[in-house]
C-alpha cells in the first residue's frame, strides 16, 4: 500500500478521499487554491500545500502545480476525485512520466470512453447493448439522412467528444435533420473542437441508469449493482438511488454480468460506471464514465463497501477484497444533493456559512466539507453537501430523508433543501415512478 497520496481535489470528495486514507494507515497531503486555505479538506488531512491563485486552470488544474506538490511531500499517488482531472488522460501520462500513480484507470482506458463513438464502438464489441444508431461516425449531412430514413425519427445527433448532454441535437423529423446535424458538428466544434458526430435513434421517455463496476487491472472485475438517476435538471443529477426502483434481480443479474464481463475483457482498473438509457424494460448503452462518481454513496450503502478503500487497493498492485460472490444488496439507499443555489431559478449563492448542523442518527450519511463560519468561494461548482440516507426497503429510506432533511441546518446561503422537500410530497417520487424527463416537466409547473 501506499505511504502517502495526494488528493488533486477540494470540498467534500477531498474529504471523502482523507478519510478512507486515515481509515487505512495512509497519509494524505491536501492541495488548495489562495480561495480554499480555510476549507475543511485542508484542515483534516495530514499535509496541505497552496498549489495557485483560485482560478481551477491555475490549481487544480495545473499539472506543474500538481506534480510539483507531489514531489515537494512525496506523494507515491493521486486521487482525482471526480471532475477536474478525474478524466485527463494526458494528466495519467504526465504522473506516469514522473513515476507517480494514478488512482484510477490508465490513459488508454480515459481515452477510450472520453471519445462516445470510440467507447460505443468498444462496449458493442464486447457485448454490451446499445441504442441503435450509425455505425460510427456521420461525416455529410447525405449520410445523416441516410441513417435517419435507415433507423427512423426521431434521432438525435451527438459530439462524438460530447458527454454530460453537451453537443446534442435532436431531429423529430427528417425535415429538421440539416439544421440539427449542423448545429450538433458547430457545438462539438466550438466546445471540444472536434466536429464528428454520430447518430442514435432518440429514446422519448427513457430513465437513466448506470451499472457501476470495478476492476483490478488484471482481467477481474465485478459489478455492484445500478443506480437509478434519472431526476436531473439541465444534465446535473438532484436525486440517486440504489437500487433502482424498476429493475428486478433478474434484469440486474443480467446487465451486471455483461458490464463485469465487458470491463474484465479489458484489464479495466479501478472504479468505472456504465451509463444506460432504460426504456420498456431494455438497457441501451450511452457512455461510460472512468471515475468514482459523485453518487458513490449511494453503491457504498447498500452494498456495504468502501470503494475509495478499493480504489487505492488496486492502484497499488493489491486484489479487492471482495468478489463478486460476496456482494449482495441489502437496503435501499438514497442521495440528494445540497446545492449552495437560489430557488426557482438555481442560481449560485456563495457566501458565509452563519450555521451549520448536519443530520445524524441511524442511516444517515451526511458527506460534506461544511463548517459553522465558512465562507463558500464563488469560483466553483456549488455542491456543498451530499446527504445519503439507507433504510431496509424504500419507503423507510424515503421516510429517513425527510426526517433527516428536517434536522439539517444551513444558514447564511440558500440551498436546494426546499426543492427535496417538495419532491418528497411527490406521488410520482414516492413510487418511484419518473423518468428523466419528469424533473424539468414538474419544475416548470411547480418552480417556475
Ligand atoms: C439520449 C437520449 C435519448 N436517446 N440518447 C443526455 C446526456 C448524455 N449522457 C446522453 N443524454 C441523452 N441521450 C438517445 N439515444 C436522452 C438523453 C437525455 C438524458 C439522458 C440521461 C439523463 C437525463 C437526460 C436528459 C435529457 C436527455
Amino acid at each position: 500500500m501506499f505511504d502517502k497520496i495526494l488528493i488533486a481535489n477540494r470540498g467534500e470528495i477531498a474529504l471523502r478521499v482523507v478519510r478512507a486514507c486515515r481509515e487505512m494507515g495512509v497519509k494524505s497531503v491536501a492541495v488548495h487554491s489562495t480561495a480554499d486555505s480555510d476549507a475543511m479538506h485542508v484542515r483534516m488531512a495530514d499535509e496541505a500545500i497552496c498549489i495557485g491563485p483560485p482560478s481551477s486552470a491555475q490549481s487544480y488544474l495545473s499539472f506543474p502545480a500538481i506534480i510539483s506538490a507531489c514531489e515537494i511531500t512525496g506523494a507515491q499517488a493521486v486521487h482525482p476525485g471526480y471532475g477536474f482531472l478525474s478524466e485527463n488522460a494526458a494528466f495519467v501520462q504526465a504522473l506516469e512520466d514522473h513515476d507517480i500513480a494514478f488512482i484510477g484507470p490508465t490513459a488508454e482506458h480515459i481515452r477510450t470512453m472520453g471519445d462516445k463513438i470510440t467507447a460505443k464502438d468498444t462496449m458493442k464489441a464486447l457485448g454490451v447493448p446499445c441504442v441503435p444508431g450509425s455505425d460510427g461516425g456521420v461525416p455529410t449531412l447525405d449520410d445523416a439522412k441516410r441513417v435517419g430514413a435507415e433507423i427512423g425519427y426521431p434521432v438525435i445527433i451527438k459530439a462524438t467528444a460530447g458527454g454530460g448532454g453537451r453537443g446534442m441535437k435532436v431531429a423529430q423529423t427528417a425535415a429538421d435533420m440539416e439544421q440539427a446535424f449542423h448545429s450538433a458538428r458547430a457545438e462539438g466544434k466550438a466546445a471540444f473542437g472536434n466536429d464528428e458526430v454520430y447518430i442514435e435513434k432518440y429514446l422519448t421517455t427513457p430513465r437513466h441508469i448506470e451499472i457501476q463496476v470495478f476492476g483490478d487491472g488484471k482481467g477481474n472485475a465485478v459489478h455492484l449493482g445500478e443506480r437509478d438517476c434519472s431526476l436531473q435538471r439541465r444534465h446535473q443529477k438532484v436525486f440517486e438511488e440504489a437500487p433502482g426502483p424498476c429493475i428486478t434481480p433478474e434484469l440486474r443479474a443480467r446487465i451486471g454480468k455483461v458490464c463485469a464481463d465487458a470491463v474484465a475483457k479489458i484489464n479495466y482498473i479501478g472504479a468505472g460506471t456504465i451509463e444506460f438509457l432504460f426504456e420498456n424494460d431494455e438497457f441501451y448503452f450511452i457512455e461510460m464514465n472512468t471515475r468514482l462518481q459523485v453518487e458513490h454513496p449511494v453503491t457504498e450503502g447498500i452494498f456495504g463497501v468502501d470503494l475509495v478503500r478499493e480504489q487505492l487497493r488496486v492502484a497499488a498492485g493489491m486484489p479487492m477484497s471482495f468478489g463478486q460472490d460476496d456482494l449482495t444488496i441489502n437496503g435501499h439507499a438514497i442521495e440528494v444533493r445540497i446545492n449552495a443555489e437560489k430557488l426557482p431559478n438555481f442560481a449560485p449563492c456563495p457566501g458565509q456559512i452563519t450555521q451549520y448542523h448536519a443530520p445524524g442518527g441511524l442511516g444517515v450519511r451526511m458527506d460534506s466539507a461544511l463548517y459553522a463560519g465558512y465562507r463558500i468561494p464563488p469560483y466553483y461548482d456549488s455542491l456543498i453537501g451530499k446527504l445519503i440516507v439507507h433504510g431496509r426497503d424504500r419507503p423507510e429510506a424515503l421516510a429517513r430523508l425527510g426526517r433527516a432533511l428536517g434536522e439539517l441546518i444551513v444558514d447564511g446561503v440558500d440551498t436546494t433543501v426546499p426543492l427535496f422537500h417538495a419532491l418528497l410530497a411527490e406521488e410520482a417520487v414516492q413510487i418511484g415512478d419518473y423518468n428523466i424527463h419528469w424533473l424539468e416537466h414538474w419544475l416548470e409547473e411547480n418552480l417556475a
